[in-house]
């Protein structure tokens, strides 16, 4: 509903040029109104948002069971796979119900020999609530890999704040304006912040990893690089789709879907299934994680009169 509000809003929001009135028999210029150009998702994208969210919610389905095999102490990959999952429903749901959407106004000048500047008004949708998505999915699929390595908690933690300054910059690219720098400029940022990523996870990840044992250091090694394959498609539909306005927003959902259970449904199958066959790869957490917080050690009723 709040979309169809926007959009009457937006259709009767464009400015019509007015045509001038000629006293004499002068020719009549013809100064056609520019009508505004909105780029927003027909029935083949919102169909595609429904379809991922529910293979999201089965994959988190999936998920869960497969924790449910093992004891809590070695969950931890289980846990953060299925919150990933998790937040990609969320995030799907919140785009196939039309919530977390806007529209980003742009206004492309275009420049003619002997007549003024002509000013085209585009109106293209963006689905703000992927990028909260990926906000929270991205840095735990760097945890995933982080553990797996064994990466230290000072590289692990400056991956994630790249990650978290990638998605963010990407957003602001999405509604940012053309003929400054500030639209090409976040998305640089983001683009740099992405290579940190990839330093952290190929360089520092892959030596950790090897230090490990040669098949955690081989699995790794695939994993990560079929990440990282995946990963990098992502700047480029954006530059086609939000950046260049050369895809259509149907085309772009659907781009982002292969894209996001590529990144996500194949990729934590994949890490779940080998962690179960490999032990090497075990983080056998006990303590907090398994038990909670020991009652030895904390302060009872009555222990003041003691
Ligand atoms: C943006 C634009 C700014 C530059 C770069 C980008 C990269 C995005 C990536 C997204 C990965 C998303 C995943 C989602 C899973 O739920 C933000 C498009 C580099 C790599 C894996």
């Amino acid at each position: 509903m709040v979309v169809d509000l926007v959009q009457a809003l937006v259709k009767t929001s464009h400015i019509m040029v007015p045509t001038s009135t000629p006293s004499s028999a002068a020719p009549i210029p013809t100064v056609v109104p520019d009508l505004p150009e909105y780029q927003h998702a027909g029935h083949s994208g919102k169909t595609a948002l429904w379809v991922v969210f529910v293979i999201m919610i089965i994959s988190s389905i999936t998920f869960v069971g497969m924790s449910w095999r093992v004891p809590v102490s070695k969950r931890l990959y289980y846990v953060i796979t299925t919150l990933i999952t998790i937040f990609a429903s969320l995030s799907y749901f919140a785009m196939a119900t039309g919530h977390g959407v806007s529209y980003n106004h742009v206004r492309v000048r275009h420049s003619h020999n002997h007549v003024p500047d002509t000013f085209h008004d585009v109106y293209r949708q963006v689905f703000w609530a992927r990028y909260v998505g990926w906000s929270l999915t991205t840095p735990l699929i760097i945890i995933d890999l982080g553990l797996l390595a064994g990466l230290s908690g000072a590289h692990l933690l400056i991956a994630i704040i790249a990650d978290v300054i990638m998605t963010l910059a990407g957003m602001f690219a999405a509604f940012g304006s053309e003929g400054t720098p500030q639209k090409w400029g976040w998305y640089a940022i983001g683009c740099i912040s992405y290579l940190v990523v990839v330093w952290h996870l190929a360089i520092n990840g892959r030596a950790q990893a090897k230090a490990k044992g040669s098949k955690v250091g081989q699995f790794f090694v695939a994993i990560t690089a079929f990440t990282i394959i995946v990963w990098t498609v992502y700047p480029i539909v954006w530059g086609i789709a939000s950046g260049a306005r050369k895809m259509s927003v149907d085309c772009e959902i659907i781009a982002y879907a292969v894209l996001d259970i590529l990144a996500i449904v194949v990729f934590g199958l994949w890490l779940l299934l080998t962690h179960a066959k490999m032990p090497e790869t075990s983080l056998d957490l006990g303590g907090f994680w398994s038990n909670g917080v020991s009652r030895e050690g904390t302060l009872r009723l009555g222990d003041d009169d003691a």
